[in-house]
């Protein structure tokens, strides 16, 4: 495992917030107790992304992110890396559900990935996120 962020320290680690703002998010949403990192939207291109750059440089033949999200309704997820759409629904998430996503990344670079979480003025709620590689 490379890294893992679970952000019950109330620390979001590496993470950031693309077009959005990224907070600490405190007992009400959590998929590990009492922590998740929330991401508000504030695009009017409704895309505001939880961000973060993995470096996979090792002797690895595989490597993933995998993490759990929850979306406000409205939201129909999708994922970018290194700034080309690699994943996106067909269809809106439902709301207060959390969904596990295990998106593989390119091996030996530092790996740019955006994960869309929240329209403008939604929410996504991000919690439990791993990089693994072999
Ligand atoms: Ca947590």
């Amino acid at each position: 495992m490379l890294r893992y962020d679970d952000f019950d320290d109330g620390t979001l680690g590496s993470w950031k917030g693309y077009r959005g703002e990224i907070l600490i998010e405190s007992y009400l949403y959590y998929r590990s107790w009492p922590n998740c990192a929330r991401l508000y939207g504030n695009s009017i291109h409704g895309s505001g992304c939880f961000e973060i750059d993995v470096d996979t440089t090792g002797p690895y033949t595989e490597a993933y992110l995998i993490y759990s999200i929850q979306f406000d309704s409205g939201t129909r997820p999708s994922v970018d890396v290194n700034y080309t759409k690699t994943f996106e629904a067909d269809q809106q998430a439902s709301s207060n559900v959390w969904y596990r996503f295990a998106i593989p990344l390119p091996l030996s670079l530092v790996t740019n990935v955006r994960i869309l979480a929240a329209g403008n003025q939604r929410n996504g709620y991000l919690d439990d996120a791993y990089v693994i590689a072999k």
